[in-house]
């Protein structure tokens, strides 16, 4: 299936405290995605990267941690601004991170023309904390929860005010380090979850078709890619890595089977830092893994 892919660069940092995961974009387009992407059989349009103010000119909100409500809350308008002409356009929007809080602006934009949509959250965590619950005040470990109508409105309201996913369109994937809260209101929030212990169990390829039969009555679905949830040998360069996740080959397997679903309509690629990386292996990897979610196979 050949595509108008359109690349979204949102060299966001402002969702957590390491520096770095601003280069993600430049470390995505420097592995020649655009090429490879074209060499499918895709037209493929860089549409550059949304405008992202100066981290040291910025304050702090008054809340605790690195809460920076206003720029993240006016960068993910753009993105959703963006977002929703590409898809007008009838492009796939591929957004490349960033931090993970550019989500709020990602999903509200897949899910903005009336059709419900489904949500693929691959992540170590569950990023559904709350400024309450919250360890660090990072609002990368929030956009979930953020999504489904909890946290500061100025985030809550991006796009279109109140919620953009119900909980019973969310799956999760790849899970192994959530916060006490944040477990208890994972555990009954309706969200489905596959942790490391479902993968390892049950093996990738149940899970993934459990996740695409899930959404069998769905006509799209936006797949958001925390690189954290692969294991920190094969993506090391990301602010939170947590040991015991995805293998290179669970990551495409996966991909694959959410290719041949051919619902996958919209993509983010997020928390790549290239400073923490080693010879930009991560971006490397998150190239393979979008080229196969987007129709590349073996044979
Ligand atoms: B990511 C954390 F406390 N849960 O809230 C938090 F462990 O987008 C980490 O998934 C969040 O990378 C990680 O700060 C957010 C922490
Ligand atoms: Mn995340
Ligand atoms: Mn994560
Ligand atoms: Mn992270």
């Amino acid at each position: 299936m050949s595509r108008q892919i359109s690349l979204i660069g949102v060299p966001m940092d402002f969702g957590q405290d390491l520096r770095g995961v601003d280069m993600g974009p430049a470390a995505v387009r420097y592995t020649g995605l655009i090429t490879r992407l074209r060499e499918l059989g895709h037209t493929v349009r860089d549409r550059g990267d949304v405008p992202i103010p100066i981290r040291d000119e910025a304050v702090p909100g008054p809340l605790a941690g690195n809460t920076y409500v206003e720029e993240i809350s006016r960068i993910c308008n753009a993105v959703y601004t963006l977002g929703r002409r590409v898809m007008e356009e009838k492009d796939f929007p591929l957004f490349v991170g960033g931090d993970h809080s550019i989500a709020v602006g990602t999903v509200a934009a897949a899910g903005a023309d009336g059709e419900p949509i489904g949500l693929i959250w691959l992540d170590a965590h569950g990023d559904f904390n709350t400024p309450d619950t919250s360890p660090s005040g990072n609002i990368h470990g929030m956009p979930l929860a953020i999504l489904m109508g909890e946290g500061h409105p100025d985030l809550v309201n991006v796009g279109r005010p109140g919620p953009k996913v119900l909980p019973e369109n969310v799956v999760m994937i790849g899970l192994r380090d959530i916060d006490p809260v944040e477990k208890k209101r994972l555990k009954t929030s309706g969200v489905t979850v596959f942790t490391m212990r479902d993968i390892d169990e049950q093996g990738i390829s149940t899970v993934a078709n459990k996740a695409v039969m899930k959404f069998a009555h769905m006509k799209r679905i936006h797949l958001t890619v925390d690189m954290d949830a692969l294991d920190p040998v094969e993506a090391p360069g990301v602010g939170t890595p947590v040991p015991g996740g995805i293998t290179y080959r669970e990551a495409h397997l996966l991909m694959e089977i959410l290719a041949d679903s051919k619902k996958v309509g919209s993509m983010d690629l997020v928390e790549i830092n290239p400073i923490l990386d080693v010879a930009n292996k991560t971006a490397k990897l998150a190239v393979e893994l979008t080229l196969s979610a987007l129709g590349k196979s073996i044979l």
